[in-house]
């Protein structure tokens, strides 16, 4: 009998959400980085376990939005809540309870289980978890409170157990060797960005987004042409880099992680451009791929 169970994965930024899900999968789908906002839109994952077949929805972080791009990231973090069969919210451990957790406590609604993971417990110790269950407990009910280490890969097999409790009874919605319905080309792009958050400083990777131009296949090698769009035209030289180290670095990197997810050699060629201001623009927005589905 085949069983199935769509979960939302939501939480302030940079709580783990993404790292939870590459966790879960034990296979990087979501990118992540030491920077809040790396997520920006919704990331389809697949874990086909025995009868069921768990598909997980990583989110943009909630926050108060600054421009056009982070409202429609906090609406599609908000729109997925609404959408799956159970919550997750992340949370680190050590944290109070903020706005946003609020927030989200309040949209689930009560026949929808809500488990509260506690994420990064490597970094804290017990009284600090400790403390974490009790405030939240304070503020509602939980189908279950779940500590983890989502880098260590500590604790997330409890909640995959947990969840399996609510699966229901469907046909599996995806092949069960598929791990994310996110196109190839869409997984380069968002390795690409993953560099940049990595490599520049905090305002100009926020301000990027990249376009797979080209993607051609053959059976020996995948050969990517992506168009980087910064926000503003000083950004460029400094992405670029003296001598054009920079993006150098950036497109080995991200090579060499594409050839590991992708499975064959890869060629990456990188384009810098300049797209003012283009996180206020509707119609950019919607033209570098973050379109309203809602
Ligand atoms: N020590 C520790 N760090 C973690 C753990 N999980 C995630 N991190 C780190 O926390 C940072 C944020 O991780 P992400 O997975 O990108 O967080 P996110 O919640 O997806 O962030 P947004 O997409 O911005 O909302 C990264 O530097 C991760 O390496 C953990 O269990 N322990
Ligand atoms: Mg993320």
């Amino acid at each position: 009998m085949q069983k199935t169970l769509f979960a939302a994965i939501v939480g302030r930024p940079n709580t783990g959400k993404s790292t939870l899900l590459n966790a879960i999968l034990g296979q990087k789908v979501a990118i992540v980085s030491s920077k809040p906002q790396t997520t920006r839109t919704r990331i389809t994952g697949i874990l086909t376990k025995e009868e069921t077949q768990f598909v997980f929805l990583d989110t943009p972080g909630i926050h108060r939005p600054q421009d056009k791009l982070g409202s429609y990231m906090v609406k599609e973090a908000n729109g997925a809540i609404g959408d799956v069969d159970a919550v997750l919210l992340v949370v680190q451990s050590g944290d109070r309870v903020g706005e946003v957790e609020k927030s989200i406590m309040k949209k689930v609604d009560e026949d929808t289980p809500l488990i509260l993971v506690i994420n990064k417990t490597d970094i804290s110790n017990a009284a600090q978890i400790a403390e974490t269950i009790v405030r939240f407990s304070a503020e509602r009910e939980f189908s279950a409170v779940v500590p983890i280490s989502a880098k260590n890969n500590e604790g997330v097999e409890f909640i995959i157990e947990e969840l399996d409790k609510y699966a229901c009874e469907s046909p599996w919605f995806f092949p069960d060797d598929i791990v994310t319905d996110q196109p190839e080309r869409a997984i380069a792009a968002e390795i690409i960005r993953e560099k940049m958050l990595r490599l520049l400083a905090e305002e100009i990777p926020h301000g990027v987004a990249v376009v797979i131009e080209a993607f051609e296949e053959t059976s020996k090698i995948i050969k990517i042409r992506a168009e980087i769009f910064c926000e503003r035209d000083s950004h460029k030289p400094i992405i670029i880099g003296k001598h054009g180290d920079m993006l150098k670095k950036i497109g080995t990197m991200a090579r060499e992680d594409l050839e590991k997810i992708l499975g064959i050699k890869v060629f990456l060629d990188l384009w810098v451009k300049v797209k003012e201001n283009w996180r206020e623009q509707n119609a950019a927005i919607a033209n570098f791929g973050f379109k309203d589905e809602n």
